[in-house]
């Protein structure tokens, strides 16, 4: 090197330092930033929830408690073809209910004689939580479980004795099977039960203090740092999103509680019957399209999808989910396949130094970002891409390490000689609730990231990007175009035929508000019977003998959930005078996911039926918005 070159060079790199000491220092962390654990956790984005157990074997959603062991019998139970089914549509993990309420174990725990030791399924040798285990770490895919504080099971349950069986399955659970990527503790708490055959109600007042969280938390630490804990009264790193049906609570959406980082988690079952696999569910899976909603209104609002397929008694997956399942994932990777803003040149109205200038945003590089110097706030960048391009989703993500911060954005194409808006900026007090929004949304937080999914195509190469309000200066990662795969790409899924239903033409009712039983037949999901008092009933004259084989109930579905019959019981007559009881129960997790329950009986000829709602959610009066009779 001649002494010019050296000279030039070394005044390259003295004029880079100065370069970089003048601007391009990293912004300090704005507010509450995540923990490792949660930034690896929430790139994450979608995983599986398995509901597998006793439940499986009864049609129930919820067990009492009382089930014998002995009906857990999985004879082709295979964890490989579960994992990789996962596996294949994309999913990045899996959580088990390794003990759901009824309090059985699916591992051979010492904390409990109520568990697996005591099925038939490998002679008493077998342990669900192990396959799992063991094929999730021969798969490199990330292990999970749930552990429901509820027991109905237990008899000290609401005493501080069942508090030393919960913390040693939790022990158990974190200490024999590997890494547990997260734990779920379930919200579901208390209420009537078992509970070593007391059948009472038991009141734990509030859940925080009765299970110790912090001491929960502290153990769980102390055994598996990297776990994410789920709910433990919001003392763990994640949160429910506030819905069974997968979407993330309102957007915007802040990962911020107080002085805290709490990341948010939308869970929903791949099937409308619910958690646990029901006979007969086929024609009860979501379509593709539908969970693609979920997708976007879950991952796309900044939070983590947890999508529930249940095995069947026999231990495999059901087809019909499988098959949706799939469609959907191959749906999802080709959304996520071509990003058009790769590589993009990008013009920034301000940035603090090369190492955080407007070509950070489609350098495909999730880590490093755009970033406007220090107060500024509502930084802009034009994107030019290579060619025009065509696409309909637009995405973006926060550097989160250094906090949330952005609350409202703005996007315009360049089209026919103009900018025209295409993602209009959210104003403050605005939301997004449900499924709203999913197409032609607003842009408001961004978070780990934040999917719009356009009204319509849009074909340009040159984009705008406003950030229109923070918190901070805004740590932009990543700046995307995706084009939406259209519906007819994924597999069509077969319906499975529901049970056979009567028609209700010319019946005549009696019993209590026998005037509003015709709209528990009509129909019509908005409109029901209704009763001031619970317990309460009314009878159905079918006019002539049928041979009933079971019954699906709809509870009301106006959001409400007071009155919506819990518990039920249904005889049935030749003579209106002689009844015969033919099921009896309780309707499982209705207030958190009220979706049609079925009930099969034992085939029997009868004119008349009676519905008895026995009990019913907050305060008295009793509910049916729909009830069909099968045959
Ligand atoms: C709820 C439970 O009550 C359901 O049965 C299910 O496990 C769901 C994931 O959480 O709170």
């Amino acid at each position: 090197m001649s002494i010019k070159q050296w000279f030039q060079t070394a005044c390259l790199g003295l004029c880079g330092m100065v370069g970089n000491a003048a601007g391009a220092e990293a912004p300090a962390p704005f507010g509450p930033t995540p923990t490792e654990q949660q930034v690896k956790w929430l790139r994450m984005e979608w995983y599986a929830f398995v509901h597998f157990g006793l439940n499986t074997y009864t049609n129930k959603e919820w067990g009492y408690g009382d089930e014998s062991p002995g009906m857990f019998n999985p004879g082709d139970f295979d964890a490989e073809a579960i994992v990789t089914t996962f596996k294949k549509a994309g999913m990045q993990g899996m959580i088990y209910t390794a003990k759901h309420h009824d309090g059985f174990c699916t591992w051979p725990t010492k904390s409990t004689t109520h568990n697996i030791t005591l099925s038939p399924w490998k002679n008493g040798k077998g342990d669900v939580v192990k396959e799992f285990a063991t094929a999730c770490q021969r798969h490199n895919f990330p292990f999970g479980t749930y552990l429901s504080p509820w027991d109905r099971n237990c008899a000290e349950y609401g005493r501080a004795g069942y508090l030393d069986v919960y913390y040693k399955q939790i022990e158990e659970l974190l200490t024999n099977y590997g890494p547990i990527f997260e734990i779920w503790f379930d919200g579901a708490m208390g209420g009537d039960g078992f509970y070593g055959g007391a059948r009472e109600n038991r009141n734990i007042g509030k859940a925080d203090n009765y299970y110790n969280y912090t001491q929960v938390v502290k153990n769980i630490r102390k055994l598996q740092p990297d776990c994410i804990i789920w709910g433990a009264a919001e003392r763990g790193d994640v949160t429910w999103a506030g819905s069974e049906k997968g979407f993330a609570k309102d957007y915007p959406l802040w990962n911020i509680r107080g002085q805290k980082w709490l990341s948010w988690e939308a869970d929903t079952p791949i099937n409308r019957r619910g958690w646990f696999w029901h006979p007969g569910q086929g024609s009860a899976v979501k379509t593709p399209q539908h969970l693609m909603e979920v997708y976007l209104a879950s991952v796309g609002r900044g939070a983590n999808l947890i999508l529930n397929v249940a095995p069947n008694r026999d231990g495999r997956l059901d087809p019909a989910d499988v098959a949706s399942l799939q469609a959907f994932g191959d749906m999802r990777t080709k959304l996520l396949a071509t990003d058009y803003a790769l590589k993009a040149t990008v013009t920034a109205s301000e940035s603090r130094g090369e190492k955080f200038n407007g070509s950070q945003l489609t350098d495909g590089d999730i880590e490093s970002y755009w970033c406007p110097k220090d107060g500024t706030t509502t930084p802009t960048a034009e994107i030019k891409l290579a060619a025009p391009a065509t696409f309909d989703v637009v995405r973006l993500r926060e550097q989160i390490r250094l906090g949330q911060r952005v609350s409202s954005f703005k996007v315009e194409a360049w089209v026919d000689g103009a900018w025209k808006t295409i993602v209009e900026p959210g104003k403050p007090g605005e939301r997004e609730t449900r499924f709203d929004g999913i197409r032609g949304g607003k842009g408001h937080t961004i978070g780990n990231q934040v999917l719009r999914w356009l009204p319509a195509p849009v074909t340009t190469d040159r984009v705008r990007l406003s950030i229109t309000s923070a918190k901070a200066c805004p740590c932009i990662s990543e700046f995307s175009l995706l084009r939406m795969p259209s519906a007819e790409t994924t597999a069509p899924v077969e319906p499975v035929s529901d049970p056979t239903v009567l028609s209700s033409k010319g019946w005549k009712f009696s019993g209590f508000a026998s005037n509003l039983a015709p709209l528990a037949f009509d129909g019509n999901k908005d409109t029901m019977w209704q009763h001031a008092k619970t317990p309460s009933h009314f009878v159905v004259d079918m006019t002539k003998e049928h041979r009933l084989t079971g019954f699906s109930y709809l509870p009301r579905q106006d959001g409400k959930t007071q009155g919506m019959t819990t518990r039920y019981r249904v005889e049935l007559s030749s003579d209106c005078k002689n009844w015969k009881t033919v099921a009896e129960g309780e309707f499982g997790n209705l207030r958190a996911n009220p979706v049609e329950q079925h009930v099969s009986f034992p085939p029997q000829k009868a004119r008349y039926v009676r519905f008895f709602s026995t009990a019913a959610l907050d305060g008295s009066g009793s509910s049916v918005a729909e009830l069909k009779l099968h045959h």
